[in-house]
C-alpha cells in the first residue's frame, strides 16, 4: 500500500493537507499483483494507510530484481496550485 499526502500552496486556506491514493496505472515493469498480474496495479495499492486490506491485495517483485509502477494521483481539488511537501507512506514486508 502507498499513501500519498500532500500540502498545496494555492488552495492552502481550505487544503491544509490532502491525502491521495493512486487511482490510475501508467506503467510497470518487473512488478506484478497477487496474482501475478501487470495491468491496473494502482487497483492493489489505492486502500490508503487507514483501510488496508492486509494481505489480500498487494505489489510484489521478485527477489534482488529491480522494478518500477508508475501510477496516477489525479484526484486534487479543483483549485489545486502547486504543492509544498509530498510525504509517501509505504506498507511493506519481506517474503
Ligand atoms: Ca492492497
Amino acid at each position: 500500500m502507498i499513501q500519498f499526502s500532500t500540502a498545496f500552496s494555492g488552495a492552502f486556506a481550505t487544503h491544509p493537507s490532502l491525502t491521495l491514493t493512486p487511482d490510475g496505472h501508467v506503467s510497470a515493469s518487473g512488478i506484478q499483483d497477487q496474482d501475478a498480474g501487470t495491468t491496473n496495479l494502482h487497483q492493489a495499492i489505492n486502500e490508503g494507510m487507514d483501510n488496508t486490506d492486509g494481505d489480500t491485495t498487494y505489489l510484489v517483485n521478485s527477489a534482488n530484481a529491480g522494478g518500477h509502477v508508475w501510477v496516477t494521483l489525479s484526484d486534487t481539488p479543483s483549485d489545486f496550485a502547486e504543492m509544498l511537501t509530498f510525504k509517501i507512506q509505504v506498507r511493506a514486508r519481506k517474503a
